[in-house]
């Protein structure tokens, strides 16, 4: 199955006009349910493939097609590409950076063999193939305030190794063979209904749930620690965008994307505006804090706005808004 010459591909047909056939892999993480969601409204609900290694809750299971792939398994990978026609792949399968460090072996095999799995047969099948990256990627010699797209990027986790590891391999398969690549690189991620698992940004997920059950929320990381972060909504909207957007308007391959950045000192004070009574206290955890101390502060993603037209939608007031919004329907 090695892929060896721009001959070896199959090329398939996939006119713009059609409605994509996308496969999502990681789709019981974060992000994959919200992206079904979005894709199925505008593809049609047949035409997005949840997937994942593990069982699926009856509610995803029954608001669309929902099927087990292992990105380690080349065979089971390629079976399910080819039996759906599939046309676009999203690849969310990865472990993230607290989790990965814990993990090293695991974060390994997942991010990057398993990205090689994906690069394959993804070139092999001529799809369009979405991989996010991260603030992530960078590490304490980039410029953090703000980071450009391009500059030295030398992260000091597996995670961010194996990101910069997966920009560099699909700008390189899109130059040697043509594969339509597209990342973004993703700020923290905050959603209501989903959890994200094992980051170093989790806290500003966290703490909207700490503070409706308890109204206490203990930080893991400095009050001063300020981060790049987005709502899903922007964040799964930017994804539809960049892998819509023609290719002749895509001067790079990997673009940063930004909505806003905050300190858990802002975020809560922002959260206390609604909720005076929340109290939060802070017990750093080294690891992430190191982690959180290499990473952009802030983040330049003018290339994505002037290239694609990038635009965010959620400030931190309107986020806070929000989320809080989401909760108080949840509980009705
Ligand atoms: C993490 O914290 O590991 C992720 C990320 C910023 O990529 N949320």
């Amino acid at each position: 199955r090695q892929v060896t010459s721009d001959a070896s591909f199959h090329s398939v047909s996939f006119s713009e006009t059609d409605h994509p056939k996308v496969l999502i892999t990681g789709g019981l993480g974060q992000l994959g349910v919200g992206l079904a969601k979005m894709l199925r409204k505008r593809f049609g609900k047949d035409n997005v493939i949840l997937s994942d290694i593990r069982k699926p809750p009856r509610n995803v299971f029954h608001s669309g097609p929902f099927i087990y792939s292992d990105i380690l398994d080349y065979k089971n990978l390629r079976e399910i590409v080819v039996n759906n026609r599939i046309t676009w792949l999203v690849h969310y399968s990865a472990l993230l950076s607290a989790v990965g460090e814990a993990n090293v072996a695991l974060a390994r095999s997942v991010n990057i063999t398993g990205l090689h799995n994906i690069l394959d047969i993804a070139a092999e099948h001529g799809l369009r193939l979405f991989v996010p990256s991260t603030i992530g990627a960078f590490g304490p010699t980039s410029p953090r305030n703000p980071t450009p797209d391009l500059c030295v990027q030398r992260p000091r986790t597996i995670y961010g190794v194996s990101k910069v590891h997966a920009e560099l391999m699909g700008e390189y398969y899109h130059h040697r063979y043509g594969l339509d690549f597209r990342c973004l690189r993703y700020p923290g991620i905050i959603s209501a209904d989903s959890m994200p698992g094992g980051g170093t940004t989790d806290y500003a997920v966290q703490i909207f749930h700490d503070a409706i059950k308890s109204s206490k929320f203990e930080c893991n990381l400095k009050p001063s620690t300020r981060l790049p972060m987005m709502y899903i909504d922007d964040c799964l909207r930017a994804t539809l965008e960049v892998m819509e957007a023609p290719a002749d308007t895509l001067s790079m391959r990997t673009y940063n994307i930004n909505a806003m950045s905050f300190t858990p000192e802002e975020l809560a004070q922002e959260l206390q505006k609604q909720m005076p009574e929340l109290q939060v206290t802070y017990d750093v955890d080294h690891v992430r804090q190191a982690i959180a101390d290499s990473w952009p502060m802030n983040f330049d993603d003018s290339n994505a706005r002037k290239d694609w037209g990038w635009k965010h939608d959620y400030d931190l007031p309107e986020l806070v808004q929000t989320m809080l919004n989401s909760f108080a329907a949840e509980s009705r």
